[in-house]
């Protein structure tokens, strides 16, 4: 895939927000120039993540960037996404493949070179690798080394994101790394700007990682 639609990726967290203003939210984020984006949802039944996936899917359309689903092959599907966004405990890469086609985005998180080799040879279209810092964010994670970051980009040819606690202040950790990019949550969602808290983070991806 297009390594520069991997700049910056923005997964969602609509945790206390009504929904108009995480739609709103989403889209300033999109104005701002996310390249990205993934819906992430852990509470949400079936039918509200659909609901809610069609209308976010409606908003990242109008600026042609892919919309990605967490953990769910169905609900991308029924929604028509762009792809899906797959964890070490979700559904096999290979799967996923075999039931969506070639046609669909299929990221991987992986936190090791054997995990990322697996992703990539069972069709991984990029890799989300992390937590770089500690997050905020409620996820099951643990830390990745920076080197660890920098040996699975050398490991493999698809794209690699940095993701986890990441933000304009502490990403030149990432200088020297073959990243293609990088994945936030809070540093957008949490933002009181959303729109002009992306620019920061593009403007400073664009200084300090060169990309
Ligand atoms: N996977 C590893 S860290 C993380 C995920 C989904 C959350 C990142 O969120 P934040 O708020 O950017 O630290
Ligand atoms: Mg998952």
């Amino acid at each position: 895939m297009d390594r520069s639609v991997m700049k910056l990726y923005l997964v969602t967290d609509s945790t206390g927000l009504a929904e108009e203003d995480f739609l709103r939210k989403t889209e300033e984020a999109l104005k701002g120039g996310v390249t990205l984006l993934q819906l992430r949802e852990k509470e949400k039944s079936t039918r509200e993540y659909i609901a809610l996936a069609e209308k976010v899917h409606a908003i990242s359309k109008k600026y042609n960037v892919p919309l990605l689903i967490d953990d769910r092959i169905d609900v991308a599907l029924a929604v028509g996404a762009e792809g899906v966004h797959l964890g070490q405990s979700d559904m096999p890469i290979d799967i996923a493949r075999k039931l969506m086609g070639d046609g669909y985005i299929i990221g991987a998180t992986t936190k090791t070179v054997p995990q990322a080799l697996e992703a990539y040879e069972n069709g991984a279209d990029y890799l989300g690798v992390g937590a770089i810092y500690p997050t905020t964010t409620k996820v099951k994670t643990v830390l990745t080394s920076v080197e660890t970051l920098q040996a699975i980009c050398k490991a493999v040819p698809i794209p690699v994101n940095a993701i986890g606690g990441l933000n304009k202040d502490n990403i030149n950790v990432l200088k020297n790394t073959d990243i293609a990019g990088i994945c936030v949550v809070s540093a957008i969602m949490k933002a009181d700007d959303t729109k002009k808290a992306t620019e920061a983070l593009l403007h400073a991806e664009e200084e300090i990682l060169k990309i």
